[in-house]
């Protein structure tokens, strides 16, 4: 297998204080994966769907209470609390280790140790790392096959001294009151216990390539970021790309796969898709960022996926994707959930596994927050660029939230720092992909809360410096899909119809196109979004382009509380000054 000292050290403590009956090493070969599933479906853990209709396709059942991240229960573990920072929970490493050894010891005594060599990003690349995942999960072995880059070659690349990113997952009880995702970033370590949903047992993406990666990228000058990537090919052949930071359930995985309108098409746009969830971003010789997806997979949002919405994600799941907390329908043992047609099944079972007929009940089938975990390659608009080792150059940057209203449409920054700012004022209605309260709104800048393994005031300083370093810096904007009318409908179409605003952007990229400068920054003029076979009215795209000044201070004033009384401190002055700006211009 290996002989680096350090990973044989972390299988063998782990041993030590789990106790598993048997320890297996993953090489993510074929006959281990169909053993496996063989396995995980003989206990249960899996459900075998229709291999005809669905080959390789197979489909699980969380506990109920353990269906989203947790973020109350999520921990940055510094040695001072001042340096996790007011977006984080803190404990001592002290602390953290002792709680997380005293959960889980014994817990793997009667089961298997799986060890999972992965890489997040293309093995060889100067962007990728390597990680060691110990769980007692098949369901996180398989999804981790899936979602990142697994097998020996990971161990080589290591050699006989080499670092890497530690997890420890044990399901334990699933119990909720012990419960905790740990995150150590000054020994490169992730502790999670007592889980087996996604976001918190997948120890590779939002634990080690968001938090403990964002850490690593204030050390080491890069950044890591909640971006999907894309990329458009012009008429003439050329290619632009974008990184868009959109908080949980708020529209990554769909912007990253769009299809553009017909007369979009027809023009020859075409639009592929680099990743869609995670960017992992790096100052090139040339001067520009560069960014690579360090994923291999997508861990999709279900519900509302289908033909209209999303038909390139609902292609990548048709073949070796796991289903989790989605109908099942019985009829063809196939899979269902909110949003896919307007022909639930009558003959099923709901997320929970209990009888249900889609016809007659009043209750969702499918858990809001199901997804499917399925292989990049399988995305009929994936990238030639999906494993390129040097990554694409980004030509923009967009932030977004669900705002019902104040935010328009789309907006420009000024500059760099002023950008910066759009980022830290992020604030977006919360969704069922973490536990609480769905549709409140809250802070969430640059789409990051959640994901921030430091201080959020050191975060922002990053960003401004790393503007420093960079003498073609991407130009940076805000979207905003989700403006309401009084009735609480959606005033814009979205989906593929966010090309048209794309197409804005890359225009603005290349000076082709005007703006108007408001107190917030540069909008379109409603005749430069290109409506062309759509029925829409120029009224209502004027009403969303709209920037109320009112509205604007009250926010600015918002804004001013949160930086006082939430971030308290380590707020850069060029932060400050941008908010002194905004006043002023909503004033004048
Ligand atoms: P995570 O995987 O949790 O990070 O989510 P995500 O940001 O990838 O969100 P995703 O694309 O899965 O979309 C989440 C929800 O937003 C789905 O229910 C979509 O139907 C909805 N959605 C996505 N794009 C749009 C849009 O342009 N307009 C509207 N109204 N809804 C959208
Ligand atoms: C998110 O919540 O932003 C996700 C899903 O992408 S999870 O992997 O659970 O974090
Ligand atoms: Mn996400």
């Amino acid at each position: 297998m290996t002989n680096n000292k350090k990973v044989l050290q972390f299988v063998q403590e782990s041993v030590e204080l789990a106790t598993p009956d048997k320890v297996v090493w993953i090489d993510g070969s074929q006959e281990q994966i169909d053993a496996l599933r063989a396995e995980a479906v003989s206990t249960g853990e899996l459900v075998k769907l229709n291999q005809e209709l669905l080959p390789d396709c197979y489909l699980h059942r969380t506990v109920v209470n353990d269906v989203a991240r947790v973020e109350a229960r999520t921990v940055i573990c510094l040695p001072k609390e001042e340096d996790a920072g007011p977006t984080n929970i803190w404990k001592s490493p002290e602390e953290g280790y002792r709680m997380c050894k005293e959960i889980a010891r014994g817990k793997m005594a009667g089961r298997t140790m799986y060890v999972i060599p992965y890489s997040m990003g293309v093995v060889g690349s100067s962007f990728s790392k390597i990680g060691i995942e110990v769980t007692d999960s098949i369901y996180v072995v398989l999804n981790m096959i899936i979602m990142t880059r697994v097998g020996n070659m990971c161990l080589d690349a290591l050699g006989e001294d080499g670092d890497f990113i530690k997890g420890f997952h044990a399901k334990c009880d699933i119990d909720e009151e012990n419960r905790w995702i740990m995150h150590f970033p000054q020994d490169n370590a992730i502790w999670s216990v007592n889980s087996g949903y996604g976001g918190n047992v997948l120890l590779g993406k939002k634990c080690f390539a968001l938090r403990i990666a964002s850490y690593l990228g204030r050390e080491e000058g890069w950044m890591a970021e909640h971006m999907l990537i894309l990329g458009v090919k012009a008429p003439d052949g050329s290619k632009k790309y974008v990184a868009a930071a959109f908080p949980s359930a708020c529209g990554k995985t769909n912007l990253a796969m769009l299809i553009p309108p017909k007369s979009f098409l027809d023009a020859g746009y075409e639009v592929e898709c680099v990743g869609d969830d995670i960017a992992w971003i790096r100052v090139g010789e040339d001067g520009r960022l560069w960014a690579v997806n360090p994923e291999n997979g997508f861990f999709g949002v279900a519900p509302g996926t289908n033909k209209k919405s999303n038909p390139n994600a609902l292609a990548a799941t048709q073949k070796g994707t796991i289903f989790t907390d989605v109908v099942q329908n019985l009829d063809n043992n196939t899979v269902w959930w909110e949003g896919l047609d307007k022909n639930p099944p009558e003959h099923a079972l709901d997320w929970k596994g209990n009888p249900w007929n889609g016809k007659t009940s009043d209750v969702k089938g499918a858990h809001p927050n199901s997804r499917f975990t399925a292989p990049a390659k399988n995305c009929p608009c994936v990238s030639p660029e999906f494993d390129s080792k040097t990554g694409v150059p980004l030509s923009a940057i967009i932030f977004g939230g669900r705002r019902a209203s104040t935010t328009p449409l789309v907006y420009q920054s000024r500059d760099w720092n002023h950008g910066v700012f759009v980022g830290s004022i992020m604030s977006s209605e919360t969704t069922a992909a973490a536990t609480g309260a769905v549709g409140v709104l809250r802070h969430d800048p640059m789409a990051m809360k959640p994901f921030i393994g430091y201080h959020v005031g050191d975060y922002f300083q990053h960003w401004i410096d790393m503007g420093k370093k960079i003498s073609n810096p991407p130009k940076i904007f805000n979207v905003n899909w989700f403006r309401q009318n009084e009735k609480g409908e959606f005033l814009w179409p979205g989906f593929g119809d966010n090309m048209r605003v794309l197409k804005w952007i890359l225009d603005r990229c290349e000076g082709k196109v005007d703006a108007k400068e408001t107190a917030i920054g540069y909008v379109p003029y409603a005749k430069d979004i290109d409506l062309t076979g759509l029925d829409y009215s120029v009224e209502t795209l004027e009403s969303i382009l709209e920037v109320d000044k009112k509205k604007w201070a009250a926010e600015a004033e918002e804004i001013t509380g949160y930086y006082n009384n939430t971030i308290k401190d380590r707020i850069p002055q060029e932060l400050w000054d941008s908010l002194e700006t905004l006043k002023k211009n909503c004033e004048a």
